[in-house]
């Protein structure tokens, strides 16, 4: 007798016999290497079902491409260097063939293939997972990269989710995701790029690969870090440095770095949507100089246009918008539009007709456009991966330019269309490589951003300012970037933290959220908060959505506006160490917010999810980020000293500590032996400082330097050489400050600079030989709070007890001795 097992079993058993048609979908491995062939940094490896091609792109950077049909020409969007020359060695055995450059092995294993990466001292840095290795699924290909022991992941861009991205799986496919939740994935950018962290040995993998594109780190598995693509080559590069700022640094030079933006876009940014008519523009422009709020930039939404059509202004609401804007830039203000990639389809309509006549406009593959829904109505879609639509698009944005605009906010450009769907089978140029919407979707922001960067530079012959919502690897060179449609919740704006710390880890240096939240209404707690934070972020711009509470200070109360100034006044005070920290960024790669992952990388705790937003502002300050709900926040202080920002109390790090906060003060502290250049405070960027620079320099045991830069902060003069720069470094072995030099063309906006002195007492010091009796001061960072109970009065301030030494700004070397 057969048991119903039994039965069962020989049943599936015949009915799969029955239908042998039915093709099974099998895993196609990468095979055997059958031959070598080095052709000078490149080496070409024929697999039995691939083609492989290595190439050294510098010592500490190899590029790896694979497809199972000839490799084509490479071309990428997120890749601008070439490799450079390199000396390599190579040795091929039976089993092996190994390339060495000064600082990496690189060990192909022949049969399967398989790639390991070594350092010089044999330690393995990274290598496939023994029998996964690359496989293809379909059209669907993937690498599969060995676990390493302890191994953490970080970056990714502009990803939800923890700093350490070990145990999760991402998915990279633009997407329009209004409000969404903390935990959503995939956002509006793909940044497939990322950094794995052991033993200290670190690398960084790059997936040039534009399709939707998946990555695990070890998500449900215990054998492998992943990632792949939906079809197309596998890519990849990879880099190895032991610091992750060299990772960051060469990543960036890989994908290029930000240029050096216009300096009114450090400033704060008011905006909401929508701000209109003209007259409620300036009302809020001169709100803010009457209250004594300083601020640089408005931004206007979409109510702006007429019936939303991109390059046209509602005439009713903006009559004379030229006047306006040159008006507001009269007060200190630049004018920054949002722009949308759909172009109204309606007869007469200009840049309508101008796009069908100019033929830029997205179309399916039978040849007739394709037309989506978004605010306009029916729209077309300029295909900004065509050099011709680029082109287009930057003539038209002399509409924009030729009145005085300063910067543009590129929107919904994932493509976001109410469908959400984009079909699959519509064209695009991608560059003289014609493809569908499947490889081009990733790459459409980071081409209407190029285009939007290039249109304005060229027009103005001014640095722009750019926005973007979405993005690909490499947007760095010509954008910023913001985390859209958040919500005015506590947990957003930690999640936001998250999100722009790992952007900074994945190259971007210029980032932004939408401060109070987009969707719904802040608290004023919350609202308090983030104001606060945001004088701490790259790009300080509050936002919120239709039918809010608004964005400015003012609407939270009297209290609060009084904080947020307090914080706008720090940030204009910091402006000459923020810029200068922009220049660094712009010359080295590294991002102006930086995870504590970057300098601590091997502290466990900076991964610990208690302490996971904290964030350096610049190489000095740990902005501490707090919830409207917390009164007490615990925080980590890594190794070293840290200063309280508001009044040098010190405290010795490698410990976690409870910190009361009051709603007045977000916790900040200053990282032993740290240089900070403040000026006096000013309400625009445009308003000159009085006229003497404050170096902040605070006592330590580890040698620090800092390059000090001016220029005028809207041309590009300072490529031909007009700029003011100086090196000042502190070592605390020698006691001695000095301040170098300087170098480039221009003169120094400070006749004077004021060496102001955390953490030393009693000093006697020298300068430039010559015996100096420095003054003993008391300086508050923040202004006292007016009291709102019955006795009013205000809240006392914290202030530091400085020693201060007043020098001449000479421009030469000058040496204090301490
Ligand atoms: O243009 C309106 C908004 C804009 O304010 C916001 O910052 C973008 O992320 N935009 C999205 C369009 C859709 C809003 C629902």
């Amino acid at each position: 007798m057969k048991t119903c097992m039994q039965r069962w079993i020989a049943g599936c058993f015949l009915l799969t016999m029955a239908i042998p048609a039915l093709a099974q979908e099998t895993v196609n491995t990468v095979g055997n290497v059958e031959k070598v062939s080095v052709n000078g940094q490149t080496i070409h490896l024929k697999i039995s079902n691939a083609a492989v091609e290595i190439t050294v792109c510098s010592p500490t950077m190899v590029r790896v491409r694979m497809d199972r049909q000839p490799l084509k020409a490479a071309f990428s969007y997120a890749v601008i260097a070439q490799p450079q020359t390199t000396a390599i060695k190579t040795s091929d055995s039976p089993t092996t063939f190994t390339l060495l450059t000064d600082s990496l092995q690189v060990v192909v294993q022949k049969k399967p293939y398989a790639i390991r990466f070594l350092n010089i001292q044999g330690q393995e840095i990274n290598a496939d997972e023994k029998g996964l290795t690359t496989s293809w699924v379909g059209e669907n290909v993937t690498t599969y990269k060995h676990l390493q022991e302890g191994e953490r992941f970080v970056g990714l861009g502009e990803k939800t989710g923890p700093l350490d991205r070990f145990g999760n799986a991402y998915t990279n496919w633009n997407s329009d995701v209004f409000g969404y939740a903390v935990n959503a994935d995939p956002i509006y950018s793909t940044i497939p790029f990322y950094i794995g962290i052991h033993h200290h040995l670190n690398y960084g993998i790059l997936l040039d690969n534009t399709y939707q594109s998946d990555f695990s780190f070890g998500a449900s598995t215990d054998r492998y870090a992943a990632f792949g693509a939906r079809a197309g080559e596998m890519q990849y590069y990879f880099i190895y440095h032991q610091q992750l700022a060299d990772i960051i640094s060469e990543y960036t030079a890989l994908t290029g770095r930000m240029p050096l933006p216009p300096l009114w876009s450090l400033g704060y940014q008011q905006n909401r949507y929508s701000y209109y008519p003209d007259t409620e523009v300036r009302r809020i422009a001169q709100t803010l100089r009457e209250k004594k709020i300083p601020a640089d930039g408005i931004t206007l939404d979409i109510h702006y246009m007429d019936n939303y059509k991109l390059f046209t202004w509602n005439k009713d609401r903006f009559p004379d918008p030229k006047k306006m804007i040159s008006d507001l830039k009269a007060d200190g203000f630049r004018t920054t539009l949002i722009v949308d990639p759909g172009i109204k389809v309606e007869d007469g309509y200009a840049a309508h007709e101008e796009g069908l006549m100019a033929n830029v406009f997205i179309k399916y593959s039978d040849g007739q456009l394709y037309s989506g829904q978004v605010w306009p109505g029916w729209c077309n879609f300029t295909d900004f991966t065509d050099p011709r639509g680029r082109a287009w698009w930057k003539q038209q944005l002399h509409h924009y330019t030729d009145i005085g605009v300063a910067g543009i906010w590129n929107d919904m450009n994932e493509i976001a269309t109410w469908g959400q769907k984009m079909p699959n089978n519509v064209l695009f140029n991608y560059d003289g490589h014609p493809t569908t919407h499947l490889q081009a979707h990733n790459v459409y922001a980071l081409n209407m951003a190029r285009s939007s960067y290039e249109g304005a530079k060229e027009a103005t012959h001014e640095r722009p300012f750019i926005l973007t919502r979405a993005g690909y690897a490499g947007l760095q060179r010509y954008t910023a970037i913001w985390t859209g449609d958040n919500r005015s919740e506590d947990d957003h704006m930690l999640a936001g933290v998250r999100l722009l710390n790992s952007l900074g880890l994945s190259g971007v240096a210029f980032t932004g959220m939408d401060i109070g939240g987009f969707t719904g209404n802040a608290s004023v707690g919350l609202y308090t908060r983030w104001i606060q934070l945001g004088a701490f972020i790259p790009y300080y711009r509050s936002h919120t959505a239709v039918n809010t509470r608004s964005s400015e200070p003012w609407t939270y109360g009297e209290e609060t506006m009084e904080i947020a100034r307090n914080y706008i006044n720090l940030r204009y005070k910091l402006m000459p160490y923020l810029y200068s920290t922009f220049y660094t960024a712009a010359q080295t790669g590294l991002p102006v917010q930086r995870s504590l992952a970057i300098d601590y990388t091997y502290d466990d705790k900076v991964y610990d999810p208690q302490y996971q937003q904290q964030f350096f502002f610049g190489p000095a300050l740990m902005v501490i980020p707090v919830t409207s709900q917390q009164t007490v926040v615990k925080t980590y202080f890594p190794e070293g000293d840290w200063y309280d920002l508001y009044n040098d109390t010190l405290l010795t790090g490698a410990q976690e500590k409870l910190l009361e906060t009051t709603l007045h003060k977000l916790p900040v502290y200053v990282r032993e032996s740290s240089i900070i250049p403040m000026q006096s405070l000013v309400q625009s960027t445009s308003e000159k400082p009085d006229d003497t620079l404050r170096l902040h320099i605070y006592k330590g045991h580890t040698a620090n330097h800092f390059t000090y830069y001016e220029d005028d902060g809207i041309s590009y003069a300072y490529e031909q050489g007009t700029y003011y720069r100086r090196d000042i470094a502190y070592t605390p072995a020698t006691h001695t400050i000095t301040l170098g030099a300087k170098t480039g063309k221009a003169a120094s906006k400070f006749g004077h600079v004021a060496l102001i002195l955390h953490g030393f007492e009693n000093l006697q010091p020298t300068v430039n030989g010559k015996a100096y009796t420095p003054a003993n001061a008391r300086l508050p960072f923040l202004s006292p709070i007016s009291r709102f109970d019955p006795q009013g009065g205000f809240t006392p301030v914290d202030s530091c007890k400085v020693q201060v030494i007043q020098l001449l700004n000479s421009d030469d070397k000058v040496e204090v001795n301490l």
